[in-house]
Order: C-alpha cells, then structure tokens, then sequence
C-alpha cells in the first residue's frame, strides 16, 4: 500500500494561461422527465442516450428527443427517492452486438445490473424481451444505491457503483459485501454458468480475487457513488461520492492502479475520523482530489456528482480538465493535477440548484448535462478565467 500525507493548499496566485475559463451551457432537447445520466452507443450515430428515473432510456438523434422510448422497464423497477432507473453503459462493441446495460432497483428495491439488445428493425428501440440479468446484490434499504454503470475504456471491463445501502455503513468496509464499492467485472464471460442470475466473470486482475463474496470489488469505502466516469483518454476512474454531515468527496483512482483503495467510509467522511466503532483513526482513507464542505457561506452543497474529464475538440481551453458540480448547489468545478496534488477552480453556477444530476459524454468528447428535464451541451470558454484554486488534495508516494 502507498503512503498518504494530505494536506490542504490555498493558492491565491495561479498561472493564467493554464486555467479553464467559465464554463455556460446550450440547450440541447427537452421534455424529459427526471432525466438522471446521458450517454452514447459509440456506433457511429452520435446519437444521445438519455435515462430517466422512472425507467425509460430516451433517444435524442440530430438534436431531436425521440417520442418512442429506447427501453421502457418502469413495469419491473421502483423508482423514486434515490430509486429507480440510475445508470446506462453501452459495450464497447455495441455496433456489432447489440448490447447494452442499465441499472436499476427491481420492485424489491433491489439492485439489478441487465442486459439488453436493441432489436433487429430499428436501432431507435430496443427489443423489451432481451434481457439477461448479469449481476444482482440486496439492498437493505431505499437510499444510497450508487447507481452508475461505466466500460473501461482500455480494459473493457464493466464498472459498477454501489452505495452503503443506508443500512450498516460499515458495509462499505466490509470487503465480501458488495455494498459502498466500485466493482469491476467481465460481461462478455460466465463464469457461473449453473447460475441464471450470474452471467460475468470476475478479471483475475481484481484486488481481492479469491477473498469469500470480494471477487467483484475493485475499490471500497465509498457511501453513494452516484455518478463516476472513466477518462476515455487513459482510463483513470473519477468518482464523486456523496457526503453526509459535512464533505462532498471527488475521488480518483488512476489508470496504474491495481485496485483495492479504500476511501475511508465510514470511518471518515472527507478526512475527518468518525470514531465509528470498528475503525481505526489511522485510516486506510485515500484522500479525494476534491472536496465541497456543506454550510459554507453562500453555497450549498450536499450531494456530490461526479463528472467528467473533457477530452473533446470544441472547447480546447477545458481540455484535460475534469468538470464536476454539487446537486443542491449547481456551482461547477475544474480540477487537474499540479504538481504532486490537484488544482481545483470555481467555474460558476450554470444553471442552478437542484438541478444537475448527471453528467455524459458524446461520440467525440463533448459534455453535456442532465438537469430539470433538459439536456444541455456544456460550452466554454466565454468569459474571462476565475482566479481562485480552492483547494488541492496533496498526495505524495
Ligand atoms: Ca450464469
Ligand atoms: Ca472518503
């Protein structure tokens, strides 16, 4: 395991050439109803792929929200609250199979990773009787599901977020729960062919490979993973993990890694100790890159979502930055390595609170958002550069 020193930076001088400047947004479509993840099918289409919580996948093609659903599963879901249909990923071989996979809490509240096809007649819909369930885990209770779904994009693995499940919170430290992790596995493998609800097989290369119900962790600690990303680029994982009492988290976990960062949940939320029973003051908690302390003067942050590295075309002056922003509060963020430690900027509120749920990427690198029942493209930059880094999370081997 590495070493961790972490310490807390305010710069107030920066290098102005190398900042991201404000970012805005442009309305894309609309008419969604809680929309809540946007993707694309990475065939050729540049089609947009919009999830709504009550259970439909939406089409937007050439700037127009289809009226026919992708995918309808509101007959088997529950949804509402922190339930319902939460994530959407495409196989990276989607042109040639067909394949795609939602997650989702079933009429039980219970998570449900499936797979579906699209149909034989029309690549706007999917055929409704595809499904193959891969991967199922209780969940205790209706809050803190995570949700997200994400291929790697050099390794071809599906990546899954999980919350703590509101129940026992140590779940997340418990490493043969499934609970208050990423999980990592291979779709295109059954390694549990005598079993009809398990259709994946586990990369020898995950961290606990061999450790009883661990097989499929590949990073632990985390409450609510609701939203993650991959960098198209090289791989490393983004998380934003949503906060109790007191921090938003954004965490990383770089491409290099073997797996097996714990990010400190329950026994720290941010890097403040808990002194929850079983914990230990001297971690293991990997720091985040970022974080958002709730009742800050003229903010508002309470739930964390995690967005992505821009590795797009048309904004060159956000390349290479990850973009991130707070449910409640709206305020969008800019962070990127700097030095040993990670330079973060305010870039302004876009389009308020309460709003922005998710965030996605099209065919070619672009960003957009899902917020109210729109779909918007972020742009930028148009304004001159904010000139504070808040904070940098410091990590040194
Ligand atoms: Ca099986
Ligand atoms: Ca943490």
């Amino acid at each position: 395991m590495k070493k961790y020193t972490m310490m807390l930076m305010v710069f107030h001088a920066i290098i102005a050439w190398s900042q991201p400047a404000f970012l805005d947004t442009e309305d894309v479509a609309g008419g969604f109803t809680s929309p809540v993840s946007v993707t694309h099918a990475g065939d050729g289409s540049n089609r947009l792929f919009v999830t709504q919580q009550g259970g439909q996948i939406k089409v937007v093609e050439n700037g127009t929200h289809l009226p026919t659903a992708f995918l309808d599963i509101s007959s088997i879901i529950s949804s509402g609250g922190e339930q319902g249909l939460l994530g959407l990923a495409f196989h990276p071989d989607y042109a040639n199979n067909g394949f795609f996979y939602v997650n989702y809490t079933d009429t039980n509240g219970d998570t449900v990773v499936e797979r579906y096809t699209v149909s034989a007649g029309d690549a706007n819909v999917a055929d409704p009787n595809s499904g193959l369930i891969i991967l199922t885990f209780d969940q205790p209770f209706a809050a803190h599901n995570g949700g997200d779904v994400h291929f790697g994009p050099l390794d071809g693995y599906l990546y899954i977020s999980s919350g703590d499940g509101s129940g026992d919170p140590m779940a997340s430290q418990d490493a043969s729960s499934l609970l208050g992790k990423i999980l990592r596995i291979d779709v295109d493998v059954d390694d549990f062919p005598a079993d009809p609800l398990k259709n994946y097989a586990i990369p020898l290369d995950n961290p606990y490979v061999g450790v009883a119900g661990a097989d499929e962790v590949w990073v632990s600690g985390l409450r609510n993973p609701w939203r993650f990303s991959l960098d198209r680029l090289n791989g490393d994982l983004y998380i934003g993990d949503v906060g109790e009492d007191t921090w938003e988290e954004f965490n990383y976990v770089p491409a290099s890694s073997s797996g097996g960062e714990n990010f400190g949940w329950p026994c720290f939320e941010g890097l403040d100790y808990s002194g929850v029973s079983g914990c230990n003051s001297n971690g293991p908690n990997e720091p985040p890159i970022a974080m958002l302390e709730h009742d800050q003067p003229g903010s508002n942050y309470c739930t964390a979502v995690g967005g992505y590295r821009y590795r797009g075309i048309d904004y060159p002056g956000l390349y290479g930055w990850y973009l991130f922003t707070d449910w409640c509060d709206g305020t969008y963020f800019a962070a990127r390595p700097l030095g040993p430690g990670w330079e973060v900027h305010d870039m302004g509120t876009l389009v308020g609170g309460f709003a922005v749920t998710g965030m996605g990427e099209d065919e070619q690198g672009e960003l957009y958002a899902v917020a109210w029942t729109g779909l918007l493209k972020i742009t930028g930059p148009t304004e001159a550069p904010d000139d504070l880094i808040f904070f940098s999370g410091f990590e040194s081997p």
